[in-house]
């Protein structure tokens, strides 16, 4: 499982303070955390900014996280003027998060892409606006994977987001997301399945159970990426299990590795 760690954005009540006044030490100790607690790339969102602000904030976001981590960086922005910015300083090959089926969307990024070694998430909406049914989202999945293709991405590097919405708000969209990898996979084979994990739990109390519930059944379902708080060492442990008994972890080596290095003692 690839491991996006969501911590560094500024719609998070600690986050937003610490951006405005350029606390470099704040967040490159967040980003320390993420990354030694298994994350493979630091998602970086300044959208609380302003769109004016966000191509400088997002470039200086990227900078001082890669100043402290070894990890590419997934550029969480729906703003071309802020994607290109925070591109120009990324080091290693950045995580695109993200692209949408609009025709506009796909004017201003299509070209970038071409011209970047990347990986992309798709997310999996268009011009007709939030996708309500399963059909609808695989509409525009099939309209992303044609331009990323005719961009020259590869398909190990187009990353479908289903879009996750709060179980809370109708009981049919955990087993929406779940259905929609499982289709995903079937109609574009070779194409990754992404999710940000949290936004299922949104409007319930003990959020940490429903996600660490869906993470599992989301992996059941085929997912190769999560944007997630990789802090919940919890939730990090069952990703780990969960690695072992797909078959993504050859003799339990990670699984292993972990928890003989006390990794999973004490947690809750
Ligand atoms: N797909 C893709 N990218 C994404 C999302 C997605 N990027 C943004 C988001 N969704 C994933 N990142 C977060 C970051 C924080 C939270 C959820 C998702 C979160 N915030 C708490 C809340 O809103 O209740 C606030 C916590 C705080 O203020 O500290 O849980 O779906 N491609």
């Amino acid at each position: 499982m690839l491991v996006v760690g969501e911590l560094i954005n500024s719609t998070r009540k600690r986050i937003q303070p610490a951006v405005d006044n350029r606390d470099v030490a704040f967040l490159q100790d967040l980003a320390r955390q993420q990354g030694e607690a298994g994350s493979h790339y630091i998602d970086c969102n300044a959208a609380t900014v302003g769109i004016e602000r966000e191509p400088d904030t997002l470039k200086w976001l990227v900078q001082i996280v890669q100043e402290v981590v070894d990890l590419p960086c997934a550029i969480d922005s729906p703003n071309a003027g802020a994607m290109l910015a925070a591109l120009e300083v990324h080091k290693g090959k950045p995580m695109i998060n993200s692209i949408t089926a609009e025709k506009e969307k796909m004017d201003q990024l299509l070209p970038v892409i071409k011209q970047t070694e990347c990986k992309v998430i798709g997310l999996c909406m268009g011009d007709g606006g939030m996708p309500q049914t399963l059909e609808d989202r695989l509409r525009n999945a099939s309209i992303l994977v044609d331009a990323l293709s005719g961009a020259g991405v590869a398909a190990a590097d187009i990353y479908l987001d289903p879009l996750v919405f709060p179980v809370s708000t109708d009981p049919s969209y955990g087993r929406l997301v779940l259905d929609g990898i499982h289709e995903l996979h079937t109609r574009f084979p070779g194409v990754q399945a992404v999710c940000g994990l949290s936004n299922v739990s949104y409007g319930l109390p003990q959020r940490k159970w429903v996600n660490r519930a869906f993470m599992v059944l989301t992996m059941g379902a085929g997912l190769d990426a999560v944007i997630v708080d990789p802090l919940d060492a919890s939730l990090m442990a069952l990703v780990s299990a969960t690695d072992a008994l797909l078959g993504a972890d050859e003799f339990c080596m990670n699984y292993l590795t972990a928890a003989r290095g006390g990794k999973f003692d004490n947690l809750q």
